[in-house]
């Protein structure tokens, strides 16, 4: 009996001791995700953030950002192509894919496809026998590198573009591209439709069910998605403020897309996963052009992109052109080296990971959501609040004071993105208080911040709004050395050059014969006269020439000191030729942009300058004529198009067939970018050298 009272009272002290620790379990209420959330392919591509994006085609050899799909697929033939090479460069870069322009708005196929008759069958290369797809394809998978496509649905080739059976066609090219290359990570759909004289209605759903019924796993790529969405322009910026969900609802990819500038935000309460990527090119254009050769974009530049979309929540996918040997340029791939180890220096050591932090307050007080996990460098560990607590603070203590200039973090993104503003302090040690060092909007998969740089023990980070509980997984602290900034360099009307730096101490050092400049050049003192143009090329150097920025280069034309504006009478229209490209002037369509050079010159060309903004009324269509006396002209351009100024509004340079002398310029509009009756005009000037 006693025995059994034992057993009872035993047994009851057991059931007493698991309510006890369930009722304990239970106060720590589930982490629950907050609105969409990545699907596990997307959450796999955040982790790539940064790919190469390959133009390659008929334009590498024709030298245009858009062919009309009329050049003959012969002009195709890269002598050396070696895909191999992209892959190690890539890798080489640390990019973690590689996708190809399979199908530009030409409509040419990089691979045999037999719904075409515009490809590299058709083409020299290797008597019609090569592959694009197939060796690139196949070179990413021995490196262990993804591979991915870039269709155009834009099809300027196949007649069937702008009838009902373009669709299906274009889901058959699709269908042979997706089935026939391996796994491929991204598809990359073009919004593009038409240049106004052809519309095609796409069927989405249908190329969406092919790109899913080959490729599951595939991240597919659009203005809205589903899979990833366009940043909203073409410069290497994502917002400030980046979330990583959009309403995707009601719109298409092109002209039916939200606003550039939701592009770029997100919506706060979007209802999808629709996280951004920005795609920028290494040069000007999309396209290799050996025009382009000096204009790879130095690492300050390519830094710049870096904190403003790896370090703003958006993966990067950088374009890299192969040129007409089929390699990529050396200048291209020894600049994506340098920027890898100029990173690789800005991020070698984490300062925090052998601090402590402490946090105000831990969700359930449980070690699982404690704030040590944001430095235990694995993923899926993460300090959390309770659901009630949306303002909190982190304290880093570091073991002694050190110096840094860039924070990172990151919000554990399965559980959603919720933090919608936060700043950064640290203790200064002279006036004993907290002073602010940094403050920002949005988190979301990764975010950097930079500053100058500061000496401390102590760092606190607050979230000062969030949608919910803010959920953190990784904090960094980085001592990124700082670049010399390259010299600015002006030219006046008059033709009157100045350079400038921002470094008070540096010296500046030019040449003007097209040669590097050294800390043996001239050193710049005051404005020199260049009226006739010129190549221009500086540094600035300081610790006497131990630290150089790098080279930047102007290629100047002849001046514009002796223009005038012929027509129209538009109040502020000779901002068009005041030598600056940062004025402007909006001008009515009906109005053709008349220059008298004030002498006859020998025009190999004219150049355009758009404003920079892709909400701008750019040109987009032209006709262009010169004159040796303003009264009878000699049509040079008809209908000339500047490909791709909407998204990616930079000079445009036009060659005429052959030299004319020409005294006067008439530049008549014929379409605006977004259709609308005026358009604008930065700068516009002649190419004579
Ligand atoms: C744009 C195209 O029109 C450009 O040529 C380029 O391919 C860029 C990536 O997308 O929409």
């Amino acid at each position: 009996m006693r025995n059994k009272i034992f057993k009872m009272k035993n047994s009851l002290l057991w059931v007493a001791i698991i309510i006890l620790l369930s009722s304990c379990k239970s106060s720590i209420v589930p982490l629950r995700p907050y609105g969409a959330t990545p699907s596990k392919s997307q959450l796999e591509w955040q982790h790539m953030e940064y790919h190469m994006f390959v133009h390659f085609g008929p334009n590498t050899f024709t030298d245009v950002e858009w062919g009309n799909g009329k050049e003959d697929p012969k002009v195709f033939n890269p002598t050396a192509l070696d895909c191999r090479q992209w892959v190690a460069t890539a890798k080489a870069a640390g990019m973690k894919g590689i996708i190809i322009t399979a199908k530009h708005h030409d409509g040419f196929c990089l691979w045999p496809s037999k719904f075409s008759t515009h490809t590299v069958r058709e083409s020299s290369w290797k008597n019609g026998k090569g592959d694009v797809l197939k060796e690139l394809s196949e070179a990413c998978k021995e490196a262990g590198l993804k591979f991915g496509v870039y269709l155009s649905p834009w099809d300027r080739n196949n007649p069937a573009y702008g009838t009902p059976d373009y669709n299906q066609l274009f889901a058959n090219t699709l269908n042979e591209v997706l089935s026939g290359y391996g796994d491929v990570f991204e598809q990359w759909f073009d919004g593009a439709n038409g240049d106004g004289t052809k519309r095609q209605v796409y069927d989405w759903p249908l190329f969406h069910n092919v790109v899913y019924k080959n490729q599951p796993q595939a991240v597919i790529f659009s203005d809205i998605g589903p899979g990833c969405r366009w940043m909203g322009n073409e410069q290497g910026i994502a917002g400030e403020t980046n979330w990583s969900r959009l309403n995707t609802k009601g719109f298409e990819p092109g002209s039916k897309a939200p606003s550039l500038d939701t592009l770029s935000l997100g919506n706060i309460a979007g209802t999808d996963w629709v996280p951004a990527e920005t795609d920028v090119s290494i040069r000007s254009g999309w396209f290799y052009s050996p025009s382009t050769n000096d204009k790879i974009k130095s690492i300050e530049q390519l830094s710049e992109i870096y904190y403003n979309t790896v370090g703003r929540n958006s993966n990067l996918l950088l374009n890299v052109p192969a040129d007409r040997s089929g390699r990529i340029h050396s200048g291209d791939s020894i600049r994506l080296i340098e920027f890898r180890k100029f990173l690789d220096d800005a991020f070698k050591t984490n300062i925090v990971s052998e601090g402590t932090v402490t946090a105000s307050n831990t969700r359930g007080k449980s070690s699982r959501f404690s704030p040590v996990n944001i430095l235990d460098n694995k993923y899926d560990t993460y300090w959390a609040t309770d659901d009630s607590i949306h303002t909190a603070s982190l304290v880093v203590t570091l073991k002694k004071s050190q110096t840094f200039n860039r924070l990172l973090i990151q919000e554990y993104i399965p559980l959603g993105q919720r933090v919608e503003s936060f700043n950064v302090e640290y203790w200064d040690n002279s006036t004993n208080r907290w002073c602010i060092l940094s403050q920002a909007t949005t988190i979301g998969y990764k975010r950097i911040l930079r500053f100058a740089s500061v000496t401390t023990a102590k760092l606190r980070i607050n979230i000062l709004k969030s949608l919910a509980s803010p959920v953190l997984n990784n904090l960094g602290l980085y001592f990124a050395p700082e670049l010399l900034s390259s010299p600015t360099i002006e030219r006046s009307k008059q033709g009157d050059v100045s350079i400038r730096t921002e470094a008070t101490d540096a010296t500046i050092y030019y040449t003007l014969d097209g040669s590097q400049p050294s800390t043996a050049s001239t050193i710049y003192k005051q404005t020199f006269a260049l009226p006739h143009g010129g190549t221009v090329k500086a540094i600035a150097a300081i610790h006497n020439g131990v630290t150089k920025s790098e080279v930047i280069t102007f290629d100047y034309d002849i001046a514009p000191s002796q223009w005038k504006v012929v027509a129209p009478q538009a109040t502020d229209v000779a901002r068009a030729i005041d030598g600056d490209a940062s004025t402007s002037v909006i001008l009515n369509k009906q109005d053709a942009l008349v220059i008298d050079f004030g002498k006859i010159l020998t025009l190999k060309g004219f150049f355009y300058v758009p404003v920079n903004d892709v909400n701008a009324a750019n040109l987009f269509r032209c006709n262009c004529s010169a004159s040796t006396d303003g009264q009878s002209w000699i049509k040079l351009k008809n209908n000339f198009i500047f490909n791709n100024i909407k998204n990616n509004p930079i000079r445009q340079d036009v060659l005429f067939e052959q030299p004319v002398q020409s005294r006067y310029i008439r530049i008549e509009p014929v379409e605006s970018v977004n259709n609308v009756d005026y358009y604008a005009v930065s700068e516009l000037g002649t190419i004579t050298r």
